[in-house]
Formats: structure tokens, C-alpha cells, sequence
């Protein structure tokens, strides 16, 4: 069976899911076979160009026609555009494979696993937290599952971006909180919290977050558009009409945000994330610990997992690059390393055997339902903020 794939959005999470397609048939022969059918969007000349590059079948603007014309979905387009036509989708019994954070509100996150309760197991809904499918991530579970590190009394989470610490650095649609809900924490909060849940947490509604003590700030209150004046690449071509030539927009979502959050099991941790952090590009880092020991990842060493066992005096750095790690077997002969793009393939490869119903558990992990339950955590995050007090999940 070959299962046709129309994909929404073209840029950078287009590029990255196009290419984990692409790979599956070399690395991950068992993966079912996909067609990159459609791809979707609303400018057809920039799109026409993002197909051949990535290698689509044909283009179309009309997200309507396609979602129940394919037999897989995937939403990755800016937030605002999640909710609509991955519920339609749902509704037509195309599965889902929709990019982080799920919504841009809790209400539209809500809508959508509403949609995806009702289009029942058979018709799967992932949430592409590809964070999970680090190879040392799933090694680190491994250890927590078996107990090795004891009881967990800590963890602390960041995420750390450097992107707007330019104050001429243009604005997007990321600045703005009707098209992405909010900034870093939505953007790379939502990939923290699932982390969290996904090596400690349970799986209740907030993931066994039951309290949390937040605050959020805006660092920069407007921004240039891009090809503007004042931006950090003015155009250069005369008035075109399409931007003023001193066109500013206000920033109406957070630069980073900070939070102190409390386990129903006791257990206590810190959270942040900004995209002021200079000298910090794409640092996101977990650390963890527990009555038996403790371990730390950060995702600028990736293929490495610092361990430490009970009574020893410092932390064992474990190259998580052997033929029997989680996924490695699949690539290259051990200690060739895996990069950003590799958990992509993973989640894609996990995702598309569940659609094909390849899977004996028959669930893809992370769901609609885990988008939601880090939503959950983030409103808190934001609700504490407003009302400057300890704010419960549920
Ligand atoms: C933001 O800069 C971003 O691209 C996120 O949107 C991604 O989810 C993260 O993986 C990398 O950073």
C-alpha cells in the first residue's frame, strides 16, 4: 500500500518532514511506502518552487480538496492555521500529523482532540514533538522506566534562542499573538513540557504538573518588517508598495518566559526559554534528579547522555551511538553520529506505521492528547503571569 501525503506549509518544518519522507525508504525499508502527493499553500509560484525542491507531486491553495483527498495529512503551517483544516481532516478520517504547539489557544487545542476523540483510534493524531525521538532521549527514559535513578526530585528544563536579541530583527508571524498564540513559550515551551511529561510525567490532563508560578516578558515592544527602513536587511529596490518604507509591528507575544513548576508526586522543577539567550542558538536542555542519581542532555551534544549513579563523584558522559540505541541500528556503524534532522525521520517513521496499522500498540505517541496536555501547562504558565500567583492545571 502506498499512502499519498498532503502536506500544508513549505518552509522550514516543510523542508524538514519532506526530507525525513524522502530518507524513510533507504533507512527505514519497513516504514510504509509514501507518496509526497500534495503540497499545499497560498502563493502557487513560491509553492510550485517548494514542490520541485521537495519533491511533491503537485501543488494546490485549496486545503479543503485536499484534506479529504489524501490519505495522510500533515499541518505544517504557522499555528493559526492548525485547528481549522486538521479538524476537517479528522472529520473526513484523514490522519493527522500536525507541528507543535498544537494551537494557538487552549480552546482551539481542545476542539482539535475533541475532533480527534471523535475520528477514534483508528484514525491516528500525532503532535510532532520530535524532541522525543533523540536517541539519548529514548536511553534516558529507558533509565527512568527501570528505576535507576530512584525517586525524582527535580527537573529543570530550558530552552535557549538568540534570534530577536537584535532589536532590527524583522518581525513574523511568531511576534504576533493572533497568528501564534505566544512566543517562547509556545514556540519552545511546548517542547520542554512535553520532554518533561514524556521522561517523567504521567498521563493525566497536565502530565503530573499540578502547580505552577510563571512570569513572561517582552523584551522588544515592535519590530520592522522585513525590507522595511529600519530592518536589519532594508530592500534595496524603490517603493513597490508592497511594505512602507518604515513599516513597524508591535510584539504581542513574550521574548521568553520563566517557570517554577510542582509535581503531584513531589517532585519539584524550573522551566525557561527565551530567544534573547546571546550566544545560545538552538540550546535545549533537561536535567534530572533522582534519590539514585541523576542525568542531563542538552541537544548541542545530542549522541551524548551524562549519567550519574548513586554514590559517584561525577557524571559519566554515554555515547548513545551503539547498533543496540534506540533507532541507531538504522544509520551508520556505531559512533556515527545522528543529528537535528534524524528525529524527524524517527517520528515520521513511528507515525506512518501507525497510519499504515503497522504498530501492535497501535497508538502513535505523542497525540493530540499530549498537544493538549502541554497547552495546559503553558495557559497556567501564562494565567500565573497575569495574576502574579501560584496557578493550579486542572
Ligand atoms: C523556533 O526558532 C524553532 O524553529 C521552533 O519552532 C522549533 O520547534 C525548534 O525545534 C527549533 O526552533
Amino acid at each position: 500500500m502506498t499512502l499519498s501525503v498532503g502536506v500544508l506549509g513549505y518552509r522550514f518544518m516543510g523542508k524538514a518532514h519532506a526530507n525525513a519522507m524522502a530518507r524513510l525508504p533507504m533507512f527505514f525499508p519497513d516504514a510504509p511506502d509514501v507518496e509526497r502527493s500534495v503540497l499545499v499553500g497560498r502563493d502557487e509560484g513560491a509553492l510550485s518552487d517548494a514542490a520541485d525542491r521537495l519533491g511533491f507531486d503537485s501543488i494546490s491553495t485549496d486545503w479543503e480538496a485536499v484534506v479529504d483527498d489524501v490519505d495522510v495529512f500533515y499541518n505544517l503551517g504557522p499555528n493559526h492555521v492548525h485547528a481549522e483544516p486538521s479538524i476537517a481532516a479528522l472529520e473526513a478520517g484523514t490522519p493527522v500529523f500536525c507541528e507543535k504547539p498544537l494551537a494557538p489557544t487552549l480552546e482551539e487545542a481542545e476542539r482539535m482532540v475533541e475532533a480527534s476523540r471523535e475520528a477514534g483510534d483508528d484514525v491516528p493524531a500525532g503532535c510532532a514533538f520530535n524532541y522525543r525521538f533523540v536517541p539519548a532521549i529514548r536511553y534516558a527514559k529507558g533509565l527512568l522506566e527501570a528505576g535507576e535513578l530512584g525517586e525524582v526530585h527535580h527537573v529543570r528544563g530550558r530552552y535557549l534562542q538568540d534570534w530577536l536579541v537584535d532589536p532590527d530583527a524583522p518581525w513574523s508571524w511568531r511576534n504576533d499573538e493572533q497568528l501564534a498564540g505566544s512566543g517562547a513559550l509556545g514556540d519552545l515551551g511546548s517542547h520542554t513540557v512535553d520532554l518533561v511529561r514524556f521522561l517523567v510525567g504521567s498521563d493525566d490532563l497536565a502530565g503530573g504538573i499540578d502547580r505552577v508560578s510563571g512570569q513572561l516578558r517582552t523584551f522588544v515592544e515592535e519590530r520592522p518588517v522585513e525590507g522595511s527602513e529600519g530592518s536589519a536587511e532594508p530592500r534595496e529596490d524603490e517603493d513597490d508598495g508592497s511594505v512602507e518604507r518604515d513599516e513597524r509591528r508591535p510584539v504581542t507575544v513574550d521574548d521568553a518566559y520563566s517557570a517554577q513548576i510542582a509535581f503531584e508526586s513531589g517532585a519539584m522543577g524550573t522551566l525557561e526559554a527565551s530567544r534573547f539567550a546571546a550566544g545560545h542558538k538552538n540550546d535545549h536542555a533537561i536535567e534530572i534528579h533522582g534519590s539514585e542519581g541523576s542525568l542531563r542532555f542538552s541537544l548541542e551534544r545530542l549522541n551524548e547522555l551524562e549519567v550519574l549513579r548513586g554514590d559517584d563523584r561525577g557524571y559519566e558522559t554515554i555515547l548513545v551511538t551503539d547498533e543496540d540505541d534506540p533507532y541507531v541500528d538504522r544509520w551508520w556503524p556505531p559512533g556515527h553520529v545522528l543529528g537535528w534532522e534524524h528525529t524527524f525521520v524517527h517520528e515520521n517513521y513511528e507515525f506512518l506505521r501507525a497510519v499504515a496499522g503497522d504498530r501492535e500498540d497501535g497508538r502513535f505517541r505523542p497525540n493530540f492528547e499530549d498537544g493538549l496536555a502541554a497547552q495546559r501547562v503553558l495557559a497556567a504558565i501564562e494565567e500565573s503571569d497575569e495574576r502574579g500567583e501560584w496557578v493550579e492545571t486542572e
